[in-house]
């Protein structure tokens, strides 16, 4: 077989963003879009040649064929071995695991995650590096300057590789095997958790309900839920990964995930539910009649994780993005072990979690996970909470709420304005910017503004630096309000605006959380001139 080396022009848009590089299905689909970025990548990481590699994706539209460029790419450039999911499928906490499991150099993830698929919609690539975990922006930029002097990429002139049967084949000089995808992440799962407990539980009259939205985490769920812990047939809806997802958004919310969002908030509603997004490393956690918000989930997991075999000797510290809430904190505070706020997305937690200075991390996106791995974990979660669940003998409402009187609440909600224009988007950051030094000492919301900043961070572990990562209000009663700009979308700009209040009175505890974060909802929109801008009367998503 012949190593073909074809010219090529660099495109000037393979800057991967926050979780790698994301755009329509049909710019990916243009030869060589993705030949280039796949040679970026290799021609980034010196070293690799005879190293292992592990690749799958969400099962998302384009993703086999992707897999068959990758996988002759990856032998025309050198490397020992692929390791690849049976169907090109592997979630992305799956291939962390496997990443971690088999000493491999790095992996490939095929996904746009919580993005919809099908031809007309996304797909994305994401580098991870040997710990598991999302590539760090001093690789993600290498890939990007390797990816804008291109001249030329490498691939085998080969026939396509059966990716459906397991099992290893000869491709070049490299090594392709097709591994189960569920099983090493399954058996990490039975090591971190009691699964007898879970068993009980679940084969109780405990209801449950996991709704996988046709993505990555059905195969997962079902092994896991149905096959492992012997939970009713039926536990699991939505469970065959479709390459469009049936055609909704994979992403686990009150606005996506509505079916099961309506199912738990019936008269015969389940105990529990829970769902994940298209690449499973997202969690949505639902008690009858109950919503958690994820960054309350992150802090009752830190309140209650000694209850889970796999933490029972206590957490190091924990970490949460800046814009989720500050429940993590008070209870870091409580435990007496440190808290860090580290920039959005997981490759920041890399260095926080390699160094054995934390234990949980999470994020507001739907995002918790903890140092088992080095990527955000839904059904990790979702078997947590379930933990914490058979410990207490208690409902989702019931442990939540007793988690408030005791540290307080964080009123918290996500206002998402989508697709605005680019400019538009950039001009509204920029005008609000230029404001910041002047808000400070103002009276605004009823609140007096205590620091108006630019979020910098500086990773205490390397020292490395990264600039304009959100603008951040912070308040006198320690409420927050913050604006960013999405990563991860392919149109245009979505601008996110984040409210948070704190309430520590427990009969203040139960109003919808639009309510007691009216003013600061206003407050944003003022200071966006978002109607005068965009003529936009109400957010795309709340959450
Ligand atoms: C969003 C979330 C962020 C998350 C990222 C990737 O990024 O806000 O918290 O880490 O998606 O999640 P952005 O830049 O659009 O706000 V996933 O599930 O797409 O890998
Ligand atoms: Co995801």
């Amino acid at each position: 077989m012949k190593v073909l080396h074809i010219p090529t022009q660099p495109f000037p848009d393979q800057r991967p963003g926050t979780s790698g590089l994301r755009k329509k299905v049909r710019v990916f689909q243009q030869t060589p879009y993705l030949h280039n970025f796949i040679q970026a990548i290799c021609n980034a990481l010196p070293g690799h040649e005879g190293q292992t590699l592990v690749l799958g994706g969400d099962g998302r539209y384009f993703n086999r064929e992707a897999v068959q460029i990758i996988l002759k790419m990856a032998a025309a450039n050198g490397w020992g071995r692929v390791i690849v999911g049976r169907g090109g499928l592997f979630s992305t906490p799956a291939v962390s695991t496997v990443i971690r499991a088999r000493h491999a150099f790095g992996g490939i993830i095929l996904s746009a995650s919580h993005n919809p698929g099908g031809p007309e919609h996304d797909f994305g690539v994401k580098y991870n590096i040997g710990n598991g975990g999302p590539a760090p922006e001093s690789v993600t930029e290498a890939i990007w300057a390797a990816s804008k002097v291109l001249s030329a990429y490498q691939i085998l002139d080969a026939a396509d590789i059966d990716i459906d049967h397991e099992g290893e084949t000869p491709l070049g000089a490299m090594t392709v095997e097709v591994s189960n995808p569920v099983s090493e992440y399954a058996a990490l799962m039975e090591r971190l958790f009691d699964f007898n407990a879970l068993a009980r539980l679940l084969q109780g009259p405990f209801r449950m309900r996991f709704d996988a939205l046709h993505a990555i985490t059905g195969p997962y769920a079902h092994e896991i839920f149905e096959k492992r812990l012997g939970a009713p047939m039926g536990t699991v809806v939505n469970g065959t990964p479709l390459p469009d997802f049936g055609g909704g958004h994979p992403d686990p919310n009150l606005v996506y995930a509505k079916a099961l969002a309506d199912e738990l908030f019936s008269a015969d509603a389940p105990d529990f539910g829970a769902a994940s997004d298209g690449d499973g490393d997202r969690n949505m956690i639902l008690g009858k009649g109950f919503f958690v918000t994820p960054s309350d989930s992150l802090a009752v997991l830190a309140a209650q994780a000694t209850c889970i075999p796999a933490y029972g000797g206590g957490l190091q510290g924990i970490a949460r993005s800046m814009p989720t809430s500050q429940a993590a904190d008070v209870v870091a505070k409580a435990l007496g072990i440190p808290c860090f706020e580290t920039p959005t997305g997981w490759k920041f937690f890399g260095n926080l979690l390699d160094a054995g200075r934390i234990t949980l991390c999470g994020e507001e996106s739907f995002g918790t996970g903890s140092n088992h791995i080095r990527e955000k974990d839904g059904l990790w979660a979702v078997l947590a909470w379930l933990s914490i669940i058979a410990h207490h003998g208690q409902g989702v409402a019931e442990i939540v709420r007793a988690h408030w009187a005791r540290y307080g609440r964080h009123y918290y909600t996500r206002h998402d304005y989508e697709e605005l224009s680019a400019e538009v988007g950039a001009q509204m950051m920029h005008a609000l910017a230029a404001q910041l030094p002047i808000l400070a000492g103002q009276t605004l919301a009823g609140r007096t503004v205590d620091s108006a900043d630019d979020f910098a961070y500086t990773d205490p572990v390397d020292g490395s630096q990264s600039l304009h990562q959100g603008l951040r209000l912070r308040f006198s009663d320690g409420s927050r309000l913050i604006f960013r700009l999405s990563g991860t979308g392919t149109e245009g700009a979505t601008l996110r605006i984040y409210h948070e209040h704190y309430e520590a009175d427990p009969a203040r505890q139960q109003q919808d959380p639009q309510r007691p974060l009216r003013d600061l909802i206003a407050l944003g929109r003022g200071l966006t001139r978002m109607e005068a801008l965009t003529g936009r009367k109400a957010p795309t998503v709340i959450t």
